[in-house]
């Protein structure tokens, strides 16, 4: 048997795949805004912009479920950086995981705000750690995730 890379055999299952009508119920507010979020990107119709929502929302979640297997990404960090001793347990925690970051990019938004990018590949569950770690440190505003599965 001829063994794809995984990532090949979604894009390939997600042309082929059989399509399904199915009916949803949204708020107006909710749909005016998403019609016109979608025709400002140039979507020709709704069914699109709805198949790739689903698509980034399940992107977006499914890696908090996986238990392991390799993944990337990056874990995108804002952080008061005048919390006191926060910078520095950052770094600590960063030094804990040096085995799966590959890079750091620090950028200073305001007087106050640190944006942080971490690189990562690794394992799902140490992902997961450094994750959870990093976003339950007073101080720390927000911590977006991109990863995918390998
Ligand atoms: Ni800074």
């Amino acid at each position: 048997m001829i063994k794809t890379p995984k990532i090949k055999q979604w894009s390939l299952m997600a042309k082929k795949e059989r399509v399904v009508r199915i009916s949803v119920t949204l708020p107006s507010d909710l749909l005016r805004e998403f019609d016109e979020v979608i025709r400002k990107m140039g979507y020709g119709n709704r069914s699109k912009a709805v198949q790739d929502a689903v698509r980034l929302f399940v992107s977006e979640r499914k890696w908090l479920q996986e238990g392991s297997g390799p993944q990337a990404g990056v874990l995108m960090l804002l952080y008061d950086h005048e919390v006191r001793g926060l910078e520095d347990t950052l770094t600590d925690v960063q030094h804990n995981y040096a085995h799966i970051i590959s890079s750091t990019m620090h950028i200073h938004l305001t007087e106050r705000d640190c944006l942080e990018a971490i690189a990562v590949k690794g394992d799902a569950s140490e992902i997961r750690k450094l994750s959870d770690e990093l976003s339950s440190k007073r101080g720390v505003k927000i911590l977006k995730a991109m990863i995918v599965s390998l």
